[in-house]
C-alpha cells in the first residue's frame, strides 16, 4: 500500500468530506430520476437519470478542491483534468438498477496518487456511501477500515478498525449461473452446501460486500463463458472493493492474484471480482488454478 504524505492525507480528507456533504443532495435527487436516459455509458449499459445526475453533481463538488488533479467516472468516457494532485475515480451510483425496485445502492470512490488509468498499488484510499434504510460511509485508508452513519452529510463513527468476522456466514454470487465456468460452479455448489452459509445477493456490489463486512463470507462477480473478464470495472469497482476488503483483513482476487496487483490499459476495463474471508478466496483460487 502507498505511503501517504500529510498533504495527500489532507486532500483525501477533503475528498471524503465532500462526498459525504453531497450525499443528502444525491439521496434527495433520486425519487424524480428513476427513469432510463437515451444512450448508454462507456460500458454499453443503459444509464438512469440518477446515474448522470450523481456524476455531474460530484464532479461539480470535487472539481474546485485544491490538490485534486483528475476526475474519472464509470458514467463518462474520459478522465477529466481538474488541476494538480491526486486522481479520484467514482462509480457515482453502484447498483443503480436497484433504484426502480427501491433496493440499496451507493457511491463508490477510490483515490490514487498517479494519473488514471493506474494500478491498484497506487491507491491512497477507497470507500463507499451506502443508501440503505440509513446512509452509511465505509472508509478505508492506511490499512484501516471504519464505518460511519451519515446524518445530513455529517459522519458519526459507528465502528472503528473493523475486520471481517472469522466465521464466514454469507455467500453472494453474481452473473448468470449458466455462464459460470465449471470450476467456479463447483466452488459455488460446495459453498452453498457448507453448514452455516446463507445466500445474500441484492444486485448492488457495495450492498452485497457490506453484508460480507458485517457477517463474513464470499462475494463474486465471476468470469463468464461469454465475458471472461466478468462485468465489474477494474478502476471504479475492482480496486476500491479489493482495497477495502484487504484493509479489513480479508482477501481479494481476480481469480489468480490480488485485485490490487492489476493495472488496467483502459479506464473502463473489466475484471473478475472475488473477495471475502482469506480461507474461502484461497480455496476458490485453488479451484480456478
Ligand atoms: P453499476 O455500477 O452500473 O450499477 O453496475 C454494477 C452492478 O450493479 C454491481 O453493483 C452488481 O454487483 C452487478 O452490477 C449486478 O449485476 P447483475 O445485474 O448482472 O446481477
Amino acid at each position: 500500500m502507498t505511503d501517504v504524505s500529510s498533504r495527500e492525507d489532507d486532500v483525501v480528507d477533503a475528498v471524503v468530506e465532500t462526498l459525504c456533504a453531497a450525499a443528502p443532495s444525491i439521496r434527495a435527487g433520486l425519487p424524480g430520476r428513476r427513469v432510463y436516459e437515451e444512450g448508454t455509458n462507456p460500458s454499453g449499459e443503459r444509464q438512469m437519470e440518477a446515474d448522470t445526475y450523481a456524476d455531474e453533481l460530484l464532479l461539480k463538488r470535487l472539481r474546485p478542491l485544491d490538490g485534486v488533479g483528475e476526475y474519472a467516472s464509470e458514467e463518462r468516457p474520459d478522465v477529466i483534468d481538474v488541476g494538480e494532485g491526486v486522481s479520484v475515480a467514482l462509480d457515482p451510483l453502484d447498483g443503480s438498477t436497484n433504484l426502480k425496485p427501491n433496493n440499496v445502492m451507493g457511491t463508490l470512490y477510490s483515490v490514487y496518487d498517479e494519473p488514471l488509468p493506474t494500478g491498484g498499488e497506487n491507491l491512497l484510499a477507497a470507500g463507499y456511501i451506502l443508501y440503505g434504510p440509513v446512509t452509511t460511509l465505509v472508509a478505508a485508508r492506511d490499512g484501516v477500515v471504519s464505518e460511519y452513519i451519515l446524518e445530513s452529510g455529517v459522519k458519526r463513527p459507528l465502528r472503528e478498525e473493523l475486520t471481517l468476522p472469522d466465521d464466514p456466514a454469507i455467500f453472494s454470487f453474481g452473473g448468470r449461473v449458466n455462464r459460470w465456468f465449471d470450476e467456479f460452479e463447483a466452488f459455488a455448489s460446495e459453498t452453498e452446501r457448507t453448514e452455516g452459509m446463507k445466500l445474500r445477493y441484492g444486485g448492488s456490489m457495495i450492498g452485497d460486500v457490506n453484508q460480507i463486512l458485517h457477517y463474513g463470507g464470499v462475494f463474486a462477480y465471476p468470469a463468464q463463458t461469454d465475458a471472461p473478464k466478468g462485468k465489474l470495472r477494474q478502476q471504479f469497482e475492482g480496486f476500491p472493493i479489493g482495497y477495502i476488503i484487504e484493509c479489513a483483513g480479508g482477501r481479494s482476487s481476480d481469480g489468480e492474484t490480488s485485485l490490487l496487483s492489476g493495472t488496467p490499459e483502459g479506464i473502463h476495463d473489466r475484471v473478475p471480482v472475488y473477495i471475502g474471508n482469506d480461507s474461502l478466496v484461497e480455496s476458490l483460487e485453488a479451484r480456478l488454478d
